[in-house]
């Protein structure tokens, strides 16, 4: 099931649909509450666990650093504190971002310095270390998937791709007349995100716990996304885009591109889908979305088909 946003606007929209299956069950817990992950991993002793929560928005990571830390620097170490007294069986998955590399010149890989420029990227960098040290002081499996920008349909509104997406589709179907942007020339490496998704579960599935980088390999900056997704209508982004430093961040993260030949070859991941095909893909479901009554549309994601192509 894919989604369109703001009809559907709720904390569960991404998930809503698995309600009902059998293997799915939701329970209450928070990232802010210890005693409440303690309690949960304690019942439930998973065998897998994916820490993918967090603040996750960089600029909002300035406009409220403390939160940032307490959720997305201390919130893991509620689980990891979980894990280790109540199900130290379980393997852990932390979601490490590339946003850790922060001034690091590309490429960047495993070995690379850490030289993060946000307190988003400095709280991720909290939690990947507290990872490792749990692993090697108490011979836990948990690792950290260093992971460079993955989006899909189901981006949030506010991260940039899903943002021109949705304003490509509606300047070009309901006469929206522009889209304002902060900086234009910050390069990325984006994927799509169901073929990160299959190389974060690979990792847990490996002989011996420890951590990856998952990037394309390719960058393109803001501007170039911009020009794909006007592309894709054939328009041209310039006679739509206008910048404004409201919407720049006080520490820009220059430019990502990862490396992931240690992924390729130890865990035969490799991903197929770069930043100029997404600007399609998203542009295209956001178009789906204003010609849907209901809202909802057929998913989009064929699993077998990112599994074959990831590691076919
Ligand atoms: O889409 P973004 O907000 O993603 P960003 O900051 O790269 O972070 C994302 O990827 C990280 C992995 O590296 C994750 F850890 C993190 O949680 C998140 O998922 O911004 C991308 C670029 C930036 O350079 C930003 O300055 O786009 C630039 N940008 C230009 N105008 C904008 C806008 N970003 C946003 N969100 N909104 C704008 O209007």
């Amino acid at each position: 099931m894919g989604w369109c946003g703001d009809r559907q606007r709720s904390a569960r929209q991404r998930i809503d649909h698995l309600q009902g299956e059998e293997r799915f069950q939701l329970h209450y817990g928070d990232l802010g509450d210890p005693v409440s992950l303690h309690t949960l991993i304690s019942k439930i002793q998973p065998n897998e666990i994916y820490n993918l929560a967090a603040q996750s928005h960089v600029k909002v990571s300035f406009d409220q650093p403390f939160y940032t830390g307490q959720v997305t620097a201390l919130g893991s170490m509620a689980i990891l504190e979980a894990i280790r007294l109540a199900a130290p069986e379980a393997k852990f998955y932390q979601a490490s971002s590339s946003e850790m590399f922060g001034a690091t010149p590309p490429p960047q890989d495993e070995q690379s310095s850490l030289q993060p420029r946000s307190p988003y990227g400095i709280s991720k960098l909290y939690s990947h270390w507290m990872t490792k040290n749990y692993r090697e002081a108490y011979g836990l499996f948990m690792v950290s998937g260093i992971l460079f920008n993955h989006e899909s349909p189901r981006r949030g509104e506010n991260f940039v791709t899903r943002k021109i997406a949705k304003a490509v589709a509606s300047i070009d179907r309901k006469g929206l007349s522009k889209l304002v942007l902060g900086n234009l020339h910050a390069e990325r490496d984006w994927g799509y995100a169901p073929e990160f998704v299959v190389g974060m579960w690979k990792m847990l599935q490996a002989d011996q716990p420890r951590d990856f980088v998952l990037a394309t390999g390719e960058s393109f900056t803001v501007r170039d996304f911009l020009s794909a997704a006007f592309s894709s209508v054939g328009r041209n982004w310039e006679e739509h885009v206008e910048t404004d430093e409201s919407l720049f961040r006080p520490t820009e993260v220059d430019f990502l591109r990862g490396n992931p030949a240690e992924a390729e070859a130890i865990l035969k991941w490799r991903p197929h889908v770069i930043g100029t095909d997404l600007a399609q893909l998203m542009v295209e479901h956001e178009i789906d979305c204003l010609n849907s009554p209901t809202g909802f549309l057929v998913d989009g994601i064929d699993w077998e088909q990112v599994v074959e192509s990831v590691f076919g």
